[in-house]
């Protein structure tokens, strides 16, 4: 069937609206008419010079959308489902069976190679080119996309779905990260550095929790702002002089009990680190950093860093989790997101690359 798709030729180009040709879905895919797709900072590895990521490639990691038709072997989602589409994992290793899928070691082929693991690409340029559409088993910036059963998460009817891409990676990594991986309780304390969609997520998580003590650090007094509406307690601009010390006098000198990163800048996450109060618990998300430095003193005085793959979480338990949060009006994702025509999508990524805005989702 023809497609329309926005495409990325080479890093440094524009992406390009492009008709595509994309193959019937085959054993084991879904076919989704795509509602709506956020647009998430691992995205920009189609930035990165060379061939990183594959090219001519169709990203897009956080789609939603309705079931249009199912391969063969699919027992479900079925035709007409609502769905978020999340990240893929091959169901069978030791990760995936102790409800960690995003720990699954097929996690880059499956994700980040956007290609089937077959090799066979499932679309085609208008030169009867391949062209990538695999990318987290989904490529959904997008007017179509396919997906598998362990990526293809259906979720309830009754709320808009054109928002609900956001769910199946960035939303669902910071608040599964406090959740479900940190486990952050009633009554704790914790320090969030960076105020995007992931790190506001993980703010309103702690606020579920019934952490007392929420510290958001960022660079934009705009997201700083959103970050104390969302249930920071403090926020801290993140150009300030002695950000440990200052966290320190705000959670009784001693520190806080987890910090949490999604900048993955190195001297943010020491300082995310020196934050911590003994056995504290610093968990890092962020993408792009090859190196940290980590003070050897402060490890060894009872302090934990845990690096943190989509928050540990189960996207077919947790999805739904947090739609239900949300109808409750406990979990407000929706504040963070500023809707695009897919046609504009150089616009959206270079609003959220200035900080405009904190989770651009086009809508085809
Ligand atoms: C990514 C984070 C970096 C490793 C692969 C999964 N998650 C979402 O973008």
């Amino acid at each position: 069937m023809q497609i329309e798709a926005a495409v990325l030729r080479a890093a440094d180009a524009p992406y390009t609206i492009e008709s595509l040709d994309l193959a019937d879905p085959g054993p084991g895919e879904i076919l989704v008419r795509v509602a709506g797709a956020g647009m998430c900072h691992t995205d920009m590895l189609g930035r990165v010079p060379g061939d990183l990521v594959a090219k001519p490639v169709v990203l897009g990691h956080e789609g939603s959308g309705v079931v249009e038709a199912v391969g063969p072997g699919v027992t479900g989602p079925t035709v007409g489902d609502h769905v978020v589409m999340s990240f893929d994992s091959c169901g069978e290793c030791a990760n995936c069976r102790a409800a960690k899928p995003g720990a699954c070691p097929q996690m880059t082929a499956l994700n980040m190679l956007a290609m089937p693991l077959d090799g066979t690409p499932r679309a085609t340029g208008p030169g009867g080119e391949p062209v990538h559409t695999r990318w987290f088993g989904q490529s959904s910036f997008a007017s179509h996309a396919l997906g598998t059963a362990r990526n293809v998460v259906p979720v309830t009817k009754d709320v808009p779905l054109d928002v609900l891409g956001p769910l199946g990676c960035g939303v669902q990594t910071g608040a599964a990260s406090v959740l479900v991986s940190l486990g952050v309780r009633a009554g704790d304390s914790i320090a969030v550095f960076g105020a995007g969609a992931v790190g506001l997520a993980a703010v309103m998580a702690a606020r579920i929790a019934g952490a007392s003590t929420i510290v958001a650090v960022d660079l934009h007094e705009s997201r700083l702002d959103l970050a104390r509406e969302l249930g920071a307690t403090h926020v801290i601009n993140g150009a300030d002089d002695d950000i440990a010390g200052q966290i320190r006098a705000i959670s009784g000198g001693e520190g806080v009990q987890y910090s949490f990163d999604s900048t993955a800048v190195p001297e943010v996450v020491s300082t995310a680190v020196a934050s911590l109060r003994t056995t504290g618990v610093c968990g890092l998300v962020g993408v792009g950093a090859a190196e940290y430095r980590l003070d050897a003193n402060l490890l060894l005085m009872g302090r934990t860093v845990k690096g943190i793959i989509e928050g540990d979480a189960v996207p077919h338990t947790f999805i739904p989790r947090m739609i239900e949060m949300w109808r409750q009006g406990r979990f407000p994702f929706d504040r963070l997101v500023t809707t695009y025509p897919l046609a504009q999508i150089n616009e959206a990524e270079a609003d959220t690359t200035s900080g405009k805005v904190v989770k651009p989702v086009l809508i085809p």
